[in-house]
């Protein structure tokens, strides 16, 4: 895979691989932490507090309940994708009172995985909207728990909102090689992109 285009100068040591920073988003309990435990190279970051009794009212938990934990400020997680491209993951909280954090988590990030859970899909119009108005490109990662129902990928589209050209992928968060192919799924779509822009008009 070439990954000229979408790599930054800065970012770029002579001869070393790129290094591009990716955020994984998405609603409460989507399994953001669990994308960047499961895919990282290194021992990954989580700054995850139990989910106290306060919480219940504050946070939705339909569809979560035997969750245990939650990010309370972010996740940070790195994988070699070749010898040629590193991406550093920053996981974001999921919930609403920590929101407060984004704006300065998204400072630099080439993309991001939103990650949607199929029997809570509100969780993550949030996080949608807030790629769409930090301009971040982004691909939309469906977690499959054991009791989501499948629904045409177009019927998620269009309850999402987003654009036909936002690739929506399904995977298990859980697994590695399933996680990894998420994010290659966002190289491709930055790549073409890149390749887009610079097409003669
Ligand atoms: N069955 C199944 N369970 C999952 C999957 N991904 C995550 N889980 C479980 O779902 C729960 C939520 O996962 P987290 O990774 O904490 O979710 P999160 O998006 O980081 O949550 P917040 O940081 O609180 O917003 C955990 O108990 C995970 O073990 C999945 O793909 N399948
Ligand atoms: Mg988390």
């Amino acid at each position: 895979m070439d990954f000229k285009g979408f790599d930054h100068p800065d970012r770029q040591t002579a001869g070393g691989p790129r290094s591009v920073k990716v955020m994984i988003a998405g609603g409460f309990g989507t399994g953001k932490t669990t994308m960047v435990r499961s895919v990282s190279d290194i021992k990954p970051l989580t700054t995850e507090e139990t989910l106290t009794q306060a919480s219940v009212d504050v946070d939705n938990l339909i569809g979560v309940a035997d969750k245990q934990e939650t990010t309370v400020s972010l996740d940070f997680g790195k994988i070699g994708i070749n010898d040629q491209l590193v991406l550093y993951l920053f996981g974001t909280p999921g919930q609403e009172r920590f929101w407060f954090l984004w704006n300065g988590l998204f400072k630099g990030a080439l993309g991001a995985v939103v990650l949607v859970d199929t029997r809570r899909l509100a969780s993550s119009f949030r996080a949608i909207e807030e790629m769409e108005r930090q301009n971040v490109p982004f691909v939309i990662a469906l977690n499959v728990f054991p009791d989501s129902t499948d629904h045409p990928i177009e019927e998620i589209r269009d309850a999402l909102d987003v654009s036909p050209h936002t690739p929506i992928v399904a995977c298990d968060a859980r697994d590695r090689a399933s996680s990894r192919d998420v994010l290659i799924a966002l190289i491709r779509h930055l790549q073409e992109r890149s390749a887009a822009a610079m097409e003669p008009r």
